[in-house]
């Protein structure tokens, strides 16, 4: 790559990030090391205080990482990135290099199950506040908003009711307060190739690369992508330090391979999901969809503004009670009854009982999460295959 030239996205996430490939190999080499070697013990002493650049320890880096780190910072539009050994890991790297005890964090009160329980039940207990809100409406921000705030952190969309949060308008209202928080943004739900959301003004990305980065189903991983400054910080401490979640090199490879087809995939995630949206909207047994692109849908016009496509994921409330609801998923038998998504398959999971089962039936009602509601990730298959399994599987609902 000629580092002068500006490449379109798809040349990005084939080529972008450093490769160290003696051997000229198409694919870049799996270092799968924990230690690197010094040739003398001042030499190792430079590279430990700095003043000589080289690998150390594989928890602070690795070169194989390094290339996923690069691309996916640069898919981005940021300066840097750090993969993480999880999603989960990523937004502990994130948080801990942003606050500390006796500091405040506004937050969406619709969050993956796990980032609330982190949010919620584990930052209380390091003397970090946490103030819940509904952040679609950014003005209900204002009342919280402190010299204490040093995080606004969201999803959009969000997990799993896909409500949309204007990211120019919260980043905004944030910086106009104060230009020091941190806007963190968890773009899981969009990849970079459907969002930018530093594009629209905030300061820091992170993602379960789990979902539509790796795209098949075998890795768990995260990112967190930012300024210089921000992500040393997150690779220092964040990681280094507090969670040691780092990535391992073999699944870094893995993460490099699903990337080079990421915006064939989120093209069709989008093209199915928006199909079978559709399907589900027309359904007689279905009473809610859930689903930026269509024209019904609350977050319509912020989907507009900041996603160039609706993305694979779809939420539905049927008619009928949960039992009826389990009843007709059961009867599915090509999509897969399945927690996570962005992967090859279909999968349908009932959030209420399994991602979101941290949050009490109180905090369900304020996120908007009803008992019933269920949430597909529109997979790769066949449309037509993916209609027809639903229908079968509710035809005794009508
Ligand atoms: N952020 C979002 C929006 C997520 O959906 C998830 C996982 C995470 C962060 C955490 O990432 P992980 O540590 O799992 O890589 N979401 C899941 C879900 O909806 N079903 O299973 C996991």
């Amino acid at each position: 790559m000629n580092k002068e030239k500006k490449y379109g996205f798809a040349t990005m996430q084939i080529h972008a990030g450093n490769q160290d490939n003696s051997a000229r190999a198409l694919c870049g080499p799996i270092y799968q090391t924990s230690t690197f070697t010094f040739d003398t013990v001042q030499q190792g002493g430079a590279c430990f205080a700095g003043s000589e650049s080289g690998f150390v320890y594989s928890r602070q880096s690795n070169p194989t990482l390094n290339v996923v780190e690069e691309r996916v910072a640069a898919l981005e539009h940021a300066e840097a990135g750090i993969a993480t050994a999880s999603g989960i890991g990523a937004i502990a790297a994130a948080i801990y290099s942003s606050v500390i005890s006796g500091d405040e964090i506004i937050a969406d009160e619709t969050l993956y199950g796990c980032t609330y329980a982190m949010f919620n039940h584990g930052l209380s207990k390091l003397g970090v506040k946490v103030h819940f809100v509904d952040l679609s409406h950014p003005e209900n921000m204002k009342k919280y908003l402190s010299e204490k705030t040093k995080v606004v952190y969201f999803e959009t969309p969000c997990n799993p009711t896909l409500k949309l949060v204007d990211i120019e308008a919260v980043a905004s209202m944030a910086h106009e307060y104060n230009p020091e928080i941190r806007v963190i943004v968890d773009n899981t739900f969009c990849s970079p190739y459907i969002q930018k959301p530093l594009d629209h003004g905030a300061d820091a990305v992170v993602h379960s690369a789990t979902k539509y980065i790796n795209g098949h189903g075998d890795v768990i991983a995260g990112f967190v992508v930012g300024s210089n400054e921000f992500i040393d910080r997150c690779r220092n401490f964040g990681v280094v330090d507090m969670t040691g979640a780092v990535l391992s090199p073999f699944n870094a490879f893995l993460i490099a391979r699903g990337l080079k087809t990421l915006d064939l995939r989120m093209e069709r995630h989008s093209s199915n999901a928006l199909k079978l949206a559709q399907f589900f909207e027309a359904h007689p047994a279905v009473e809610k969809v859930y689903y930026p692109g269509l024209e019904s849908f609350e977050g319509y016009d912020i989907a507009k503004k900041q996603m160039s496509l609706p993305g694979g994921m779809i939420s539905i409330e049927l008619k009928a009670d949960k039992e009826t609801t389990a009843a007709a998923l059961n009867k599915l038998e090509l999509c897969k009854i399945a927690v996570s998504l962005g992967d090859a398959e279909t999968l349908v999971e009932h959030a209420a009982t399994m991602t979101h089962f941290t949050y009490s039936a109180e905090e369900l009602k304020n996120a908007g999460i009803s008992e019933g509601l269920v949430r597909v990730s529109a997979g790769l298959e066949n449309i037509e295959d993916i209609i027809a399994d639903f229908e079968q599987a509710f035809a005794d609902l009508i």
